[in-house]
């Protein structure tokens, strides 16, 4: 049985102090990068793209992605602590998305492509952003990603992988409940004799978990991505990838 020892905050209406400014998104030293982190946090869709778009006339857009996540922790925090529900994680997920998408434009498509690249986000899981992330910062640096979206049935997986042969395929999840289906994509490809690496990322996912499975190999933070797809490019397998991103 569980007590509750202060009773100070049971009548506190979050959403209000919200509202009028008390609850204040995590400190940054710049304004306008600490306006980016405020409106993912009051999952402000009227003034995001604005508010990015002045942020990009100083900052490089890996600058404002950074502060994009920092915003999006702060609603995982606040989600976690359950004073977001829904609605305002919603809210907060359509600012961060419309900030990346900005971002990506001005990142631009790198002219010559280096190799291909599929991503995908779990089957039965909507939770995109890190996915889009990926996108962005694979594109930017000069490879083609086919981006088969979010909620992708493990089928749907396997077939793009064999009519695409990219040299590494990507998956994210932020739930325990969708993350097993990196572990299904894995044995149907290495049950057809196809050899590649699987960096699977996302909230939900583990180290141990991934390194569990053959072809798995964990992403910790999007950053990584372009990095280990040049590692992939250039011929490491699997098994080299593992030794050198995992623990
Ligand atoms: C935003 C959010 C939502 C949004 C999603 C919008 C969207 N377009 O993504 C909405 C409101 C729609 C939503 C819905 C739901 N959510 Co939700 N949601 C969240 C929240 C608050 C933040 C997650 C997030 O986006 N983080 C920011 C991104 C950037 O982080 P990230 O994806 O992990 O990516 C980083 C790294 O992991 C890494 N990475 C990710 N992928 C990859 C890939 C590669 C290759 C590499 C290298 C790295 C990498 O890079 C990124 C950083 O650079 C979390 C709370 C939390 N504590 O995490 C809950 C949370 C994930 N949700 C949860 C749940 C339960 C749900 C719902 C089932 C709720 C409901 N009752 O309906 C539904 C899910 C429906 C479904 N079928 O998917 C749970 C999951 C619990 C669990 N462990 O299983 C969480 C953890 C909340 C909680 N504590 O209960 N949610």
């Amino acid at each position: 049985m569980y007590f509750l020892d202060d009773y100070s905050g049971i009548f506190v209406r979050y959403d209000l102090k919200r509202e009028r400014g008390e609850a204040k998104a995590v400190a940054v030293e710049d304004e306008a990068l600490q306006q980016v982190i405020q409106c993912v946090v009051d999952g402000d869709t009227d003034n995001i793209g604005e508010v990015v778009r002045k942020a990009l006339e100083t900052k490089d857009p890996m600058e404002v992605i950074n502060a994009l996540v920092k915003g999006m922790n702060e609603v995982s925090r606040l989600w976690d602590e359950g004073v977001y529900y829904l609605p305002q994680a919603i809210l907060s997920s359509d600012a961060m998305l419309e900030g990346i998408e900005i971002c990506e434009e001005k990142m631009g498509k790198a002219m010559v492509k280096k190799g291909v690249i599929i991503t995908h986000t779990a089957e039965g899981d909507i939770h995109d952003l890190g996915q889009k992330i990926v996108n962005a910062l694979l594109r930017a640096n000069g490879y083609e990603v086919i981006d088969l979206g979010k909620d992708v049935p493990v089928d749907e997986v396997v077939a793009a992988v064999k009519q695409y042969k990219p040299a590494m395929l990507t998956g994210t999840a932020l739930m325990t409940t969708t993350m097993t289906a990196f572990e299904r994509i894995s044995k149907r490809l290495t049950r057809e004799g196809i050899s590649l690496p699987f960096v699977c990322g996302g909230g939900a996912v583990s180290e141990e978990y991934v390194t569990s499975f053959d072809l798995g190999i964990w992403g910790k933070d999007a950053s990584q991505a372009p990095l280990m797809a040049a590692d992939a490019v250039s011929g490491k397998d699997w098994r080299q990838l593992r030794e050198k991103w995992n623990g």
